[in-house]
């Protein structure tokens, strides 16, 4: 079998299966977008994030622009102040302008802009200001789902955001969009009890600072309303690198943050039937002056993982981990429990060398049994690029596997590449999220 013949299968199969992006911080366009477009209508709360202003302050190139610029020259506070449109041309004129974009955000700005048919060589910003100034909000999500081949974006859904919960509440239809897919965001439940019962005890949950059986009660009933109203199909957090199960003896507020994991969380999930996403390892707010971009990750703990898929066996479980040295480990527990479902490349995790490794040693330990990336975009643009970096990618790997294969005496046919592909891409989180 000539490895040319397969190479050009994967090849049109990474490129032609359409993707259900599992984990996007985007949102329909009922979401509200403080973005000028052609509509005239414009939300400065808006959610929905897109165009050159808000691709070129996407908070990993604030992060790199100040390692050029630094605070010291530049204030924090002054950067903060300055407008969307002077943030980004003082980031397009330190990263792009004046040196090349090599790093993969940098380059990101440029493959969207190239595939989109601009020229991402410009010295300003002006056209391309115009260029998406002439854009409905969502033809224009339309158009870069084509593009981007994406044909499910995944949303993330913060029910603890008073901007986010106000807009469900306003009008509990506010994500009837064929396009986008809810999902119910819980961080405060487990990282930060006191604050998340203060906020329960103000929407009228009768919870105390006591994570007491009562308390329990009462945000099982929360979560109910809430996987109802927005209809999730999946609940999900982010935890810290120290995150562990059991809870450690001497920490009350990991305590607090595990009896409302195993106690209302998991239980009202297998109610319901929804997965239980944990992404693991983001250490918040080291540099608070960098907002969003101010995070870090750090080793986590892989046998908690592991504990918790035994302890709720019949409980669905996504888990990504943020630091390269846990995803190894985090590929064998996947072996030892079919209801985890590994996933993406996350955040530090995304840049080729990476995703490169652990898309090899996961196909190498898991099969086409996990998921292998997750778009994470914010602005909605970044659709394009994040999908265009990762299939290649993804493509090269599957082809060196395939070659292997076929080198140890196996046929493969053009389906079965095909048949491969939808399931990374699109079937092994559409199954998994399956009622
Ligand atoms: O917690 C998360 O979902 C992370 O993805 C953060 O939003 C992070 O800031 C991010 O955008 N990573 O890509
Ligand atoms: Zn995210």
């Amino acid at each position: 079998m000539e490895t040319t013949n397969i190479n050009s299968w994967v090849d049109s199969a990474v490129r032609e299966q359409p993707v259900w992006d599992m984990h996007t911080h985007l949102y329909a366009p009922t979401f509200g977008t403080p973005v000028p477009n052609a509509t005239g209508q414009t939300d400065p709360a808006g959610l929905l994030l897109w165009g050159i202003d808000e691709l070129v302050t996407y908070h990993y190139l604030v992060a790199e622009v100040y390692r050029i610029v630094p605070s010291t020259k530049l204030p924090y506070e002054q950067f903060w102040k300055m407008s969307k449109q002077q943030q980004a041309d003082h980031i397009w004129k330190h990263l792009f302008v004046e040196r090349a974009p090599l790093s993969e955000a940098c380059r990101g700005v440029v493959t969207t802009l190239t595939k989109l048919g601009l020229d991402p060589n410009a010295k300003n910003l002006n056209e391309f200001r115009k260029y998406f100034a002439a854009m409905k909000p969502s033809d224009y999500i339309d158009k870069v789902m084509k593009v981007a081949n994406v044909n499910a974006i995944t949303m993330t859904n913060e029910v603890f955001t008073d901007n986010e919960r106000n807009r469900w509440i306003a009008n509990p239809n506010v994500a009837d969009d064929p396009r986008f897919r809810p999902v119910l965001r819980l961080d405060p439940l487990i990282r930060d009890w006191a604050g998340a019962s203060k906020k329960l005890a103000d929407l009228g949950y009768k919870v105390t600072a006591e994570a007491n059986d009562a308390s329990v009660a009462e945000v099982r009933r929360f979560l109910g309303d809430w996987i109802k109203k927005m209809k999730a199909i999946y609940l999900a957090v982010s935890l810290p690198p120290e995150f562990r199960y059991p809870a450690p003896s001497n920490d009350p507020v990991a305590a607090a943050g595990i009896t409302m994991l195993t106690k209302a969380i998991l239980p009202t999930a297998q109610e319901y039937n929804v997965p239980f996403a944990m992404m693991i390892g983001a250490r918040q707010k080291v540099n608070p002056s960098l907002g969003d971009a101010g995070d870090i990750g750090g080793l986590a703990d892989t046998y908690t993982v592991a504990k918790l898929c035994a302890d709720f066996p019949n409980n669905k479980f996504f888990c990504t981990m943020l630091c390269r040295e846990n995803q190894h480990d985090l590929a064998v527990v996947a072996r030892k429990f079919g209801n985890l479902m590994v996933f993406g490349c996350w955040w530090f995790m995304n840049i080729p060398s990476i995703i490169d490794e652990i898309t090899r040693l996961r196909l190498e330990l898991l099969g086409t049994t996990f998921i292998p990336q997750h778009s994470d975009s914010r602005v909605l643009d970044q659709l394009i690029y994040k999908w265009e970096h990762s299939r290649v990618i993804i493509g090269n790997v599957l082809k060196d596997q395939y070659a292997k294969a076929v080198a140890a005496g196996w046929k493969i046919t053009q389906d079965n590449v095909k048949q491969d592909v939808k399931l990374l891409l699109h079937d092994n989180f559409a199954n998994f999220v399956a009622k």
